[in-house]
């Protein structure tokens, strides 16, 4: 008997289809961000990262062209089991012989290169506009400026990213989500908190009056509740963007868990949110005693996150998207462990007893429950990794793979 035969056997004892959960997951689509490549930086401008948000780093090999990021999410999606999508930052225009365009006059065709990769490799894509590194971010401030040419500016180039959102839709015969994240914020005690959320809530609802089609794009807005240099107050709290996600049609919240408190949790979040939205979208990530953005693991609280999506049944109600930068390590094996961490972790949920677990919660039986939960911790999951990663053609171990081409490509740039 092979070690996968006595895995199946062992977790169909608790009432669990290994090779059921290995189909479904095959057919679950997460959003690679194509951010990790290059420190957050993008095609579009010299200047730094800002913000408020930092990469901290400098491990040679970065793709500094669109041809070497390409070639490196190549070879992140060959050693990635799973279905994916591209996310693509609206700074990583790709801009042709007709020269460069500033971000309010930005076009689908800016974007080409990135839909002839998606299709080519038959996946979706999503978007971000960008609200960062960029000189017309004026005291910090974007959408909610108190320049009217400052959020003009960038209402603009909101909307050009709706109908580019809308192009990828098109496309590529998968829906775009469009994520709206701006580090709009203060350093020190404000001295009004209201009129900046005000004229937030204004551009974000100008932005949104680009026509578009709801079931082709899906914007989101993502909440923070503080960056580098914006400590004491970011516009887009989390109160705000939920509040602005319920009360406008077609508008989903987006959770990043790297922008809470340090003892709050998204995974509780997860399942209070479906209650309400009919679909959420995630930013998965791993802070390290702040929004540090390190490379996802295969930790409790990111099994936690994605065992409430599966056990609220919600796979097909969240888009899942990775948000991390590491520039301290070779940035492919970031890209790899990230992704296959969340891999790991939905397999796993797909591999927990949901309903019996919860049927020991409604009876009461929580000495049972507490003593189920710690018994399936210690089932043989390793083996059920390995065939799902058999089954999608990559294999479980690929250090070898990173170091090959890190020797024959990356020490070369
Ligand atoms: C920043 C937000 C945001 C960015 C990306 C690059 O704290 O998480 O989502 O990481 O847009
Ligand atoms: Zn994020």
């Amino acid at each position: 008997m092979t070690r996968y035969q006595s895995a199946k056997e062992i977790y169909a004892k608790y009432g669990v289809d290994t090779d059921a959960a290995i189909e479904k997951l095959k057919t679950v689509p997460v959003s690679l961000h194509c951010w990790q490549g290059d420190d957050v930086i993008g095609f579009d401008h010299d200047g730094p990262l800002t913000g408020g948000i930092q990469t901290t780093g400098n491990y040679p090999g970065k793709a500094t062209t669109p041809q070497q990021l390409f070639e490196d999410m190549d070879k992140v999606i060959s050693l990635c089991p799973g279905a994916k999508k591209i996310n693509v930052h609206a700074c990583y225009a790709i801009f042709g012989e007709d020269g460069f365009v500033d971000r309010d006059k930005l076009e689908p065709r800016h974007f080409k290169k990135w839909v002839d990769f998606a299709k080519e490799r038959k996946m979706g894509l999503d978007f971000n506009p960008t609200f960062f590194s960029h000189p017309m971010v004026k005291n910090g401030l974007t959408l909610s400026s108190p320049d009217e040419n400052v959020r003009k500016f960038w209402i603009e180039h909101g909307k050009a990213c709706i109908r580019i959102s809308e192009y990828f839709a098109k496309e590529t015969g998968y829906p775009c989500v469009m994520n709206i994240w701006t580090g709009d914020g203060l350093k020190d005690i404000p001295a009004d908190r209201y009129a900046p959320r005000m004229r937030y809530k204004e551009s974000i609802e100008a932005i949104l009056a680009e026509p578009f089609d709801k079931n082709l794009v899906k914007p989101c807005v993502e909440s923070k509740v503080f960056g580098i240099g914006v400590e004491s107050y970011t516009v887009g709290s989390a109160e705000f963007t939920l509040s602005f996600a319920a009360t406008h049609d077609g508008c989903l919240p987006l959770m990043d868990n790297g922008h809470y408190h340090p003892t709050e949790v998204v995974s509780d979040k997860i399942p209070a949110l479906l209650c309400y939205y009919p679909e959420i979208a995630l930013h998965i990530t791993r802070g390290v005693r702040w929004d540090s953005d390190h490379v996802l693991l295969f930790d409790d609280e990111t099994k936690e996150m994605a065992k409430e999506i599966v056990r609220c049944d919600a796979l097909d109600r969240v888009y899942m998207a990775l948000d991390y930068f590491d520039a301290s390590i070779n940035r492919i094996a970031a890209w790899v462990v990230g992704f296959r961490s969340w891999q790991k972790a939905l397999l796993s949920a797909l591999c927990t007893p949901n309903d019996a677990l919860k049927k020991l919660q409604d009876n009461a039986e929580f000495s049972k429950l507490m003593a189920m939960q710690e018994e399936i911790k210690t089932l043989p999951f390793g083996d059920i990794w390995e065939k799902y990663c058999e089954r999608c053609g990559v294999k479980n171990a690929f250090f070898d793979q990173i170091e090959k081409y890190e020797k024959e490509v990356l020490s070369k740039r």
